[in-house]
């Protein structure tokens, strides 16, 4: 998820860097007179007006989504599935925990498969301090980390240096 989010930030920003250039170069070639030098930068961007309006409008869309995404969007909640009395949720580790935030029952034990799909050794563990966890996790296999909470309330989790995290929401 992370990752994602910061490939597309990326892209919106090399988009405005484009869209800029685009503009700056439509107004240098008026401006500039045929004696003045023109830079191989400028006069390599010349595009028909068309494919710039395109560019303008489709980057103008992809900034403002961008922006939606990055102060309205939530991380979604994901609920155990039962089977056996035990509460079960996969949970991919790539660029953070997906899902981040997991919703169980208190009393149940609970099963969290983590899949690392992520190799950075940033995410090698997984740390539940207040279940006095500290798991390992192999890179591409399941571990499971199981644990029953006795308590309701949000406990957080995190990768073994605190950068990434994630929650178990217990409800009654
Ligand atoms: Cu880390």
């Amino acid at each position: 998820m992370l990752k994602i989010k910061f490939i597309n930030l990326i892209v919106s920003f090399s988009l405005v860097g484009a869209i800029a250039s685009s503009v700056s170069a439509a107004e240098m070639t008026e401006m500039t007179d045929e004696h003045a030098p023109r830079s191989p930068q400028f006069q390599s961007i010349e595009q028909p007006l068309a494919l710039k309006i395109a560019l303008t409008v489709g980057g103008l869309a992809l900034i403002s989504a961008q922006l939606w995404w990055f102060l309205f969007s939530k991380p979604k909640s994901q609920q155990a599935e039962t089977s056996d009395g035990v509460q079960e949720v996969s949970i991919t580790v790539d660029g953070g925990y997906i899902p981040a935030i997991v919703t169980v029952k208190r009393g149940l034990p609970v099963r969290l498969k983590f899949m690392r799909r992520d190799p950075s050794s940033c995410l090698e563990k997984v740390l539940f301090p207040d279940f006095h966890i500290a798991q390992d996790l192999g890179l591409n296999v399941t571990t499971p980390v199981e644990f029953t909470p006795q308590t309701v309330g949000n406990y957080q989790f995190s990768c073994g240096m605190n950068m990434f995290h994630g929650a178990i929401n217990v409800e009654e």
